[in-house]
């Protein structure tokens, strides 16, 4: 490509909609903001849900507007975002590592999730119970993990398995009320690194506070 090309080669627009939490949309805002990539970061109110839900791709946030595109689905987004701004893997296989990594750490939000939800108070307590057993099973795996690996995830680097571990982590211990990596330092010390990241730490002293 010539320079001239290049040059003019207009960065993309972006808009990540979601709800005033971190939850979802909290990844993608922590890839963008790595990435020092500009974004519109479009808060939907509770109230407002119902009229904006039929105007999204399949009912749900986040979506991210690509120059005007919807897309819809957290980890498709992210891996995209990921591979445009040099925060994926080195290779098939480390991408493997960040899909299966990214995915755990869904599933692990998941347990917790499910007894947060739940409004049947017995179902509540029998949910918060298998979470509460099974939380430390994760914990102690990911902390292992990244031992191994040089203090990341993944290939001993920044990718964006590590952000978006980060970034879930706020809105996960936002809901259980505690911090659920208090006891794993090689996680702990991650989430500083992470943190430390002064594009990391620019949004964070940015962005709305909210409970998760
Ligand atoms: N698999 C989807 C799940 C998206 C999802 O569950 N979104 C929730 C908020 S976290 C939502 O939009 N809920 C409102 C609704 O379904 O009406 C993703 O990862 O993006």
């Amino acid at each position: 490509m010539l320079i001239s090309q290049i040059l003019s080669k207009k960065m993309p627009s972006y808009k990540v909609t979601y709800f005033n939490i971190k939850g979802l949309g909290e990844p993608i805002r922590f890839i963008l903001s790595q990435a020092g990539v500009d974004f519109v970061d479009d808060r939907v109110e509770s109230a407002d849900w119902p009229k904006i839900k039929p105007t999204t791709p399949f009912g749900q946030m986040p979506v991210l507007e690509v120059d005007g595109k919807k897309i819809n689905q957290t980890n498709a987004i992210c891996r995209y975002l990921a591979k445009q701004y040099g925060l994926a893997g080195a290779n098939d296989w480390e991408n493997l590592e960040i899909d299966a990594t990214v995915d755990t750490i869904h599933d692990l939000r998941a347990k917790i999730g499910a007894y947060y939800y739940e409004t049947n108070a017995e179902a509540k307590a029998e949910k918060e119970k298998t979470a509460k057993e099974l939380v430390p099973f994760y914990v102690e795996r990911l902390d292992e993990q990244v031992k191994k690996n040089g203090g990341y995830f993944v290939g001993g680097k920044l990718t964006w398995a590590d952000l978006l571990f980060v970034a879930v982590l706020g809105y996960i211990n936002g809901i259980a009320k505690e911090d659920i990596i208090a006891k794993a330092e090689n996680l702990k010390a991650l989430r500083e690194k992470v943190l430390n990241l002064p594009n990391i730490k620019a949004w964070v002293a940015k962005r709305p506070e909210t409970e998760c």
